[in-house]
């Protein structure tokens, strides 16, 4: 067979606008690839739900490739020890209720699974903005393409909808702050010290709808919220992206009466 350049391109062009195009009406938009919004993409995709994962960078996987300090190593305590299971993550134990999975195997199967299920990723792409219309919620992003926004060109951005957002976007909580930024009503304490115990206890009830539409989830749920960190223990965020997932089908569901 001769392979054509022009069909090459043709054929990536033509795909991923029609998908692009697409998926510019979401169910779930989550903002960020880190373990939280990818634990959470592939828990609500599984339910059938049209998911797009915004992620700025060229990979997904936020924090958890380099581990600890870059020992590709994480923690997962005994309460996350089932979503290891449900994602096919290997691990060993320690010590009891402390297990080891390689950082490397974690986000490769968690993005796996966010694929398998159904969701689509829209990496090197940036959130700047949110939509807020009349009805008071978040119903939208504003996104741009990262490289634009890395070399400050002056170009216009895109705006897709989206019926739940979730903030997924760690330690700095962009959304939140997009939110805040233009008047909206959203607290942000920032995060507070190391306390990996009192962290991971917390992250659960600090997942939540922090603005009509916009779910907090993983470090941005802690960082909103002024709660401690809690280094390369990551049982939080696969947790905190489960939450998340539940409460954005309970919302949808809400909604629709
Ligand atoms: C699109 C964006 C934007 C934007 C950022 O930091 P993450 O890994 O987030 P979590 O919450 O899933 O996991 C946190 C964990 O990695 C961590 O840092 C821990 C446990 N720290 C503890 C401690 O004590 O330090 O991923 C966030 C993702 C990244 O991939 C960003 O590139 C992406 O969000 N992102 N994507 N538009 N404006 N801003």
């Amino acid at each position: 067979m001769q392979l054509d350049e022009v069909t090459i391109s043709r054929a990536i062009l033509e795909t991923h606008a029609k998908l692009f195009s697409e998926y510019l009406e979401l169910d779930i938009a989550i903002v960020g690839g880190g373990p939280s919004g990818l634990a959470c993409a592939a828990l609500i995709a599984e339910k059938g739900l049209k998911v797009g994962i915004i992620e700025k960078k060229l990979s997904v996987g936020g924090g958890m490739w380099g581990g600890g300090m870059t020992f590709p190593r994480i923690v997962v305590q005994e309460e996350g020890k089932r979503l290891l299971d449900h994602f096919h993550i290997r691990y060993e134990e320690y010590k009891p209720g402390y297990y080891v999975a390689s950082s490397v195997e974690s986000v490769s199967k968690l993005t796996a699974a966010a694929c398998d299920a159904g969701a689509e990723f829209f990496n090197l792409t940036s959130v700047e903005d949110v939509v807020i219309k009349g009805d008071g919620r978040v119903s939208g992003l504003v996104i741009t393409s990262t490289p634009v926004q890395m070399t400050g060109l002056h170009v216009d951005p895109l705006t897709l909808s989206a019926k739940v957002t979730i903030d997924a976007t760690g330690h700095d909580a962009v959304v939140a702050h997009c939110v805040k930024k233009k008047g909206g009503a959203i607290e942000i304490r920032g995060e507070s010290f190391m306390w990996a115990d009192r962290a991971e206890a917390n992250i659960i009830s600090h997942t939540k709808e922090i603005f009509p539409g916009l779910i907090a989830c993983g470090m941005a749920a802690n960082a909103v919220a002024g709660e401690a960190r809690m280094g390369a223990v990551f049982g939080g965020m696969l947790l905190s992206g489960e939450h998340a997932a539940d409460l954005a089908k309970t919302i949808l569901r809400d909604r629709r009466g």
